[in-house]
């Protein structure tokens, strides 16, 4: 499968979806502005790659600034590009060139747009209101209805994230490598990632997260410490790649050495755990339901390693599996790393942090990324209280130089079960 041969296919789904939004909100038309260059400091004169509206990368992956979308019904959209002689900057191209086809392309001058933009009762997408052209701007029920076309994915979104999660375990394999290998530093993983992956890292999909040892046990650790480490210990590496403007989000950790056997140890149960939740994964479940059983589950892991005494229901109804595992058990991946359109009703409370309350159907594609860490500040919620013989500290104190665990694939939702792309990237 090609670009050239899907990309037809999901531009006029997107453009019979957008229709009947705009004709159930009254809008003539819809224009989606993908964006301005934007300063990186007011008393500097650089700008930040342009990081497109999501909702125009949803559309066309030209990360291009002042380009504009605009959407009418029966009419092939118009792409607007803003094109000036600038010889100090210029925009990379494209990575591929499958979708100009799919546009009327019109070139204005820079400040020029507005001369070619539709009059009339017109929907604004952007993420820079204060420069809107006129229009109602990101009006929510139209941003709504916007954001739930963008919850299932088309054949062309499932093969940019099938190739975004190729390149992403390319980054993966060689971080591997280097730990496996001596001495290694957060920064030079990070560096190294991004070179496996042919990314800079303003426009990675996220900023990775490479944590060495205890560094692991704080969520989004990014702070890429200089220092070689060569002894026994841990490394998380939670990171992504982009096709088209759609991004990957894996999360691998692994142990090195005999003075880490008792994390390593726990880190082949947690293997098991994953993908014992990822085979799960069927259309008709409710996404927060698997949450819950994941918490079941890692009750189990906790009681087999020692780390959790008591019953297993005990573990997970006295809120200790919250305690080593606080974040939710993923999110919908697309044009944006948290897609959007997936938490229509908020979680439980006890589930206060995750992003997919929605019901599993076929086309979506998520994370499942479960975890279990030694987080000193939600520890000691368990101290000095009638919790606190359900854990066995002792082994706790020996497992937290180590940090943490997470293991994240992105998985495709079929009809009879699930893809999952990370696994079938390490596969092939
Ligand atoms: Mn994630």
């Amino acid at each position: 499968m090609s670009f050239e041969t899907t990309y037809p296919d999901h531009v006029a789904h997107l453009q019979k979806a957008t229709e009947a939004v705009l004709a159930a909100q009254g809008y003539e038309a819809l224009v989606i502005c993908g964006g301005a260059a934007q300063s990186k400091n007011r008393f500097d004169d650089q700008s930040w790659p342009l990081c497109p509206t999501p909702t125009f990368t949803h559309w066309c992956p030209l990360a291009e600034a002042d380009a504009f979308l605009i959407v009418r019904a029966g009419r092939k959209p118009t792409l607007v590009r803003t094109v000036s002689d600038d010889f100090w900057e210029t925009t990379p191209p494209p990575e591929s060139e499958h979708f100009w086809a799919q546009f009327d392309v019109v070139e204005v001058e820079p400040g020029h747009a507005g001369d070619v933009l539709p009059g009339g009762k017109v929907a604004v997408v952007t993420r820079d209101p204060g420069h809107a052209p006129p229009g109602d701007v990101n009006a929510p029920a139209l941003v709504g209805a916007l954001d739930a076309i963008r919850t299932k994915k088309t054949p062309y979104e499932i093969e940019c994230l099938a190739e975004a999660t190729r390149r992403a375990v390319r980054g993966h394999r060689r971080t591997e490598e280097l730990f496996r290998a001596g001495p290694v530093s957060e920064l030079g993983i990070h560096l190294a990632y991004l070179d496996a992956s042919e990314q800079d890292d303003p426009t990675a999909p996220y900023k990775g997260i490479v944590a060495l040892g205890a560094h692991a046990a704080v969520l989004h650790y990014v702070a890429y410490e200089r220092q070689r480490v060569a002894a026994d210990t841990s490394l998380l590496v939670d990171a992504g790649a982009k096709c088209n403007g759609y991004g990957s989000d894996i999360t691998r950790t692994y142990a090195r050495g005999n003075g880490a056997a008792k994390f390593a140890a726990l880190l082949a149960k947690m293997e098991q755990l994953q993908q014992a939740v990822v085979a799960r994964v069927k259309p008709g479940m409710q996404y927060e339901d698997l949450h819950d059983e994941t918490h079941r589950l890692l009750a189990e892991v906790l009681r087999e390693t020692g780390i959790g005494k008591g019953s297993a229901n005990e573990l997970v109804d006295r809120g200790v599996t919250r305690v080593f595992l606080p974040h939710g058990l993923g999110h919908s991946l697309g044009v944006t790393v948290h897609d959007v359109g997936m938490k229509l009703r908020p979680p439980r409370p006890e589930n206060k942090f995750l992003r997919n309350t929605s019901v599993i159907e076929v086309g979506q594609v998520f994370t499942i990324e479960p975890g279990c860490y030694f987080i000193d500040g939600l520890l000691k919620t368990l101290r000095g209280g009638d919790k606190e013989r359900l854990v066995d500290w002792k082994l706790v104190d020996e497992l937290r130089p180590f940090g943490g665990i997470r293991i994240e694939d992105n998985v495709c939702v079929l009809a009879g079960g699930n893809r999952n792309l990370t696994r079938e990237a390490y596969a092939a």
